[in-house]
């Protein structure tokens, strides 16, 4: 599988980001999401919330639609800052696929990423056919799988600040839990449903 690393922004406009992250949550002026132990902190829709967000929305976009060969049909753009608290689970709350069937994301890293501080990691050959066949009867159609349950050795992925991947994550995956430092991360969100699945999708995540 593979995970190119690309190169989105230097270091000088990702201090700025971070920046402008820390200042949006201190002011609690838009809305935000919490993971149950304030650990993950998540600006969705920051493209629309943010508008300092907006060009390294739109270079994503850009990305994926050259990666899937199209654009679309729906995208935002998810920022978050994650800091350790005891008992995280890391970014997206521990491993998971985001769905069965066809999904991409772009994750973007604001931040350098080593191993202490949270970096995404994933069980490569995960995605194949047969491994989702397992998992789906083994977990009862579950996307989340406990962590003891992994076989690993996951791949995580260590970046400097400003470099990014496009990612199917119909593989198995999480933020790793943090143990020190901060992480912060750009997570593009793209859909290529159409129809009452398209519309359900908007509703549920336009309203966060
Ligand atoms: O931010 C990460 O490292 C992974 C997050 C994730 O998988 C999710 O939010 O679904």
């Amino acid at each position: 599988m593979t995970t190119d690393i690309v190169r989105f922004l230097d270091a000088p406009a990702c201090a700025t980001l971070r920046a402008t992250v820390d200042r949006t949550l201190a002011a609690n002026a838009v809305s935000l999401w919490r993971d149950e132990c304030d650990s993950d902190v998540r600006i969705y829709n920051a493209e629309r919330k943010v508008p300092e967000f907006r060009p390294l929305f739109e270079s994503m976009l850009a990305h994926y639609t050259a990666k899937r060969g199209t654009a679309p049909n729906h995208a935002f753009l998810m920022v978050n800052r994650v800091t350790p608290k005891p008992g995280n689970q890391g970014s997206g709350n521990g491993w998971h696929r985001d769905t069965w069937i066809s999904q991409h994301k772009v994750f973007v890293f604001l931040s350098d990423v080593g191993e202490a501080n949270g970096p995404f990691e994933y069980i490569p050959g995960s995605n194949s056919p047969v491994a989702k066949v397992r998992d789906v009867v083994r977990y009862r159609r579950s996307l989340r799988v406990p962590e003891d349950h992994v076989r690993g050795p996951g791949t995580l992925l260590t970046v400097t600040a400003g470099e990014g991947v496009f990612f199917d994550t119909t593989t198995l995956h999480r933020g790793s839990p943090i143990r020190e430092g901060e992480r912060y991360a750009a997570t593009l969100y793209a859909f290529d449903a159409r129809g009452k699945k398209l519309q359900r999708s908007r509703e549920r995540f336009d309203a966060m």
